[in-house]
């Protein structure tokens, strides 16, 4: 049998209860596990992502002083590596969000500015999310470019490490990329791929979307440059994955050209640095070997996206 998946962009309302860790529970390891403030103002974050169904306003957030001061930590440690290190998409899309959306070192953006922003570029939207999704909900939401989203901030005692995605992650990591077309068509399509689909299937999807969307590289004018998301929002890792290694005691990376065959069945650690990075040629050559890719695997139907409607026609 077919395992369930969204028809219409509303049913997506019904994983908003399904979250597998950290809702307004954190791990014992995690750093802010002690301390009450931190922890009933995750819980405020969690309410609003358990209430929120499709078609709402994203409500805004007043963030609090502590909270600003770890993203513009965050925000300074990132923003002096991107001109070197992040793709031209990226660099090209980060100054629109500062004019656009409400970025900047002294601002958190809110998910609604950002959502519309990027609704106006691509129609991709952000839904609110209060902690991990399986990786089928996560995927189906691709599928009708929707970003399932954080609105949290990662605890304040360390603001360069978060051990779950957080607003950072999600807004400087993610959410730029999503207003370039030729990249939200590719994130479409690992969406596409991955309704009804085998747990197999979606398991070297879940392969694909990590070493594209979360750590993907790409070849421009001759120089490795990062679209990840994992790499945008991490400066340490940034830096290892694209350049060139600097010293002879300095590990580098292996580098394999992407192939989504190879790819999507390659084995990573989640913890640490990444030992390998695989590099595309471009969002539209990515894309393409994606669609070909796909096309092999065994479904008993095949299914399109109709904008216009927002659902899913099976075929
Ligand atoms: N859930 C949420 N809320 N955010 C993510 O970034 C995320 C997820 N990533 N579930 C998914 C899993 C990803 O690791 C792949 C598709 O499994
Ligand atoms: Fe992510």
């Amino acid at each position: 049998s077919i395992p369930w998946y969204p028809q219409k962009i509303a049913d997506i309302d019904q994983f908003a209860n399904r979250i597998l860790s950290y809702g307004a529970e954190l791990d014992c390891d995690h750093p802010g596990f002690t301390d009450e403030v931190y922890r009933a103002r995750r819980k405020q974050f969690a309410d609003i992502a358990f209430n929120f169904r499709h078609g709402d306003k994203i409500p805004r957030i007043e963030y609090t002083p502590q909270e600003i001061a770890t993203w513009a930590t965050v925000w300074d440690a990132l923003t002096g590596l991107y001109p070197k290190y992040a793709c031209k998409e990226f660099n090209h899309i980060f100054p629109l969000m500062q004019q656009n959306c409400g970025y900047s070192r002294d601002n958190i953006p809110q998910l609604q500015d950002v959502s519309d922003f990027l609704k106006d570029c691509t129609g991709f939207c952000l839904r609110p999310v209060a902690g991990l999704l399986s990786s089928r909900d996560f995927l189906a939401g691709l599928a009708f470019r929707v970003f399932h989203s954080t609105q949290y901030i990662r605890h304040h005692s360390e603001p360069k490490y978060t051990p779950e995605p957080d607003i950072c992650h999600e807004l400087l990591g993610h959410a730029p990329l999503f207003a370039d077309s030729e990249f939200a068509q590719f994130s479409q399509e690992i969406g596409l791929a991955s309704l009804g689909a085998d747990d197999a299937t979606i398991e070297k999807l879940a392969t694909l979307y990590w070493f594209t969307i979360e750590f993907g590289i790409c070849l421009q004018n001759g120089e490795k440059k990062a679209y990840g998301a994992g790499l945008l929002s991490s400066f340490g890792e940034l830096e290892y994955a694209v350049s060139i290694k600097s010293s002879p005691d300095q590990k580098a990376p292996e580098i394999e050209s992407f192939e989504p065959a190879v790819t999507s069945v390659q084995k990573y650690p989640i913890t640490e640095y990444q030992p390998k990075y695989f590099l595309a040629d471009s969002f539209e050559s990515a894309k393409n070997k994606l669609k070909s890719w796909a096309a092999t695997i065994s479904r008993p139907f095949h299914v399109r996206y109709n904008p216009y409607t927002q659902r899913i026609e099976t075929l």
